[in-house]
């Protein structure tokens, strides 16, 4: 297939997906702006038309709590509300999240997902800086991505690290992955009659996570609204420090500080924040990326599994304890320049190992290890490959000079993608799709892998 069906193909998808203000990830599994998504899908979306890519990241920033947040879904309030579980009469967010400053125009779940924005933002600007200098793009966008980040790097620092924790395994946005086990085996799921499960109406039960993991979720999540959506440390059941969404705010934190540089040099210092501010500002975030990316390697790193594990801080003591799983999370820290030396290498083997298999059993990055007891190549992220992930790992392959593994991965995902009707995921040996097909990221991320 040529260069231009594909691209044709995957254009087709996004203005599928195009709401008028945002692209949902499915019509029918998904039918409401999902954050991460939205960043990836954006990403993509900059090769068709910049400025739908910069609406769909104003629309999610324009739905950000008061305290910073970024809720994981902004619902559509022309869906029907029994399209997906959970909707918006359970997250509440105009009432339970009221005193969290959730907004009042707009229903939103009260979790967040992986910060990939600031990064999505400045590849956005880039794709036309005349058009987002003429609409201030990055005037609208950076203070709600700097509170953003400010509510990850103080209300989420859980373990007093500077790390964020994510509180509910949606969070970290790969749902159901073995990483989550241990931790979530202290939560007591919820009745499984007090919920009805959309996500059925459109997916193979053998395909998608199980009951006992839903009715987990449930409860953590209404846990969670329960307290108002209050964060601090002694709060909830679940606690974890992730590699990935860790490694995702660093890399934002240094897009983030290319974007007050950008700022820096059109303004003036009349105007607040001023030239000189923003040019201190990014200074902080460029440290501030080296000490987290330390932090990263001290807490989340382990040389035995040559690999980032997760952090459960509700382990027992007083660190918690790294989680002995091997999920993909844990090589998307290959996608930070400033590792310290030879763990991109270790990263690079390992993801070539046969735990991961690429270039060898796996076509693809797979979500879990594929020699590990709960791999599962069909169940969501125990064991296929996600686009999304693959597209990081291809970023960090190309930027520690595997060029011909990067090829090799960025051939086999544009494959994959048309072939499955740009599946939500696919097997990682054989390819074969799962899941919903017409998918936003595996549209937009193929999209992007083309130029
Ligand atoms: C859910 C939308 C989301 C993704 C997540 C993925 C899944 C299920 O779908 O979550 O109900 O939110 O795990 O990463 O953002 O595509």
């Amino acid at each position: 297939m040529t260069r231009r069906v594909l691209r044709e193909r995957a254009a087709a998808v996004l203005r599928a997906n195009w709401t008028g203000t945002s692209t949902v990830p499915s019509r029918a599994l998904y039918p409401h702006q999902w954050s991460w998504d939205s960043a990836f899908i954006a990403i993509g979306l900059r090769h068709l038309s910049p400025l739908r890519a910069q609406s769909e990241l104003a629309t999610l920033l324009a739905a950000q709590w008061g305290d910073g947040r970024v809720p994981h879904i902004v619902f559509n309030d022309a869906v029907p509300l029994d399209a997906y579980f959970p909707s918006p009469d359970f997250w509440r967010s105009t009432t339970a999240g009221r005193g969290a400053g959730a907004p009042a125009a707009v229903q939103t779940s009260g979790i967040v997902q992986p910060p990939v924005h600031a990064l999505a933002a400045w590849l956005v600007h880039r794709a036309d800086p005349g058009l987002s200098r003429a609409r201030s793009f990055l005037a609208r966008v950076h203070p709600r991505l700097a509170a953003w980040h400010h509510y990850l790097l103080s209300a989420r620092n859980a373990g007093g690290a500077g790390l964020a924790a994510v509180l509910h395994p949606w969070e970290q946005g790969m749902d159901n992955s073995p990483c989550w086990d241990a931790p979530l085996s202290r939560v007591e799921p919820a009745e499984p009659g007090a919920f009805r499960r959309a996500d059925l109406d459109h997916g193979a039960p053998e395909d998608r996570p199980t009951d006992a993991d839903y009715g987990r979720y449930v409860r953590l999540a209404a846990e969670y609204r329960d307290r108002r959506y209050a964060d601090g440390d002694g709060l909830g059941a679940f606690a974890v420090e992730d590699p990935a969404f860790n490694a995702l705010l660093i890399a934002s934190e240094r897009a983030l500080a290319r974007i007050e540089d950008a700022l820096a040099m059109e303004a003036g210092d009349e105007v607040p924040p001023g030239k000189a501010q923003l040019k201190e500002s990014a200074r902080e975030r460029r440290e501030r990326t080296e000490t987290l990316t330390e932090a990263l390697v001290a807490r989340l790193w382990d040389p035995r599994h040559a690999l980032f594990l997760c952090r459960d801080l509700r382990a027992p003591g007083p660190a918690g304890e790294l989680v002995p799983e091997r999920g993909v999370t844990g090589l998307v820290p290959l996608v930070l320049p400033a590792l310290p030396p030879g763990t991109a290498a270790a990263l690079v083997r390992t993801a070539c190992g046969p735990h991961f298999g690429l270039g060898g059993p796996a076509r693809l990055v797979p979500s879990y290890d594929l020699r590990g007891p709960a791999f599962d190549p069909r169940r969501y992220w125990r064991g296929p490959a996600w686009f999304n992930t693959n597209w990081l790992v291809l970023k960090g392959l190309r930027m520690y000079g595997e060029h011909e593994r990067a090829d090799g991965l960025r051939d086999a995902l544009l494959d994959a993608a048309v072939t499955s009707g740009f599946a939500e995921y696919v097997d990682p040996r054989t390819a074969r799709g799962s899941g919903a097909r017409g998918f936003g990221w595996t549209a937009a991320l193929a999209l992007d892998l083309l130029h």
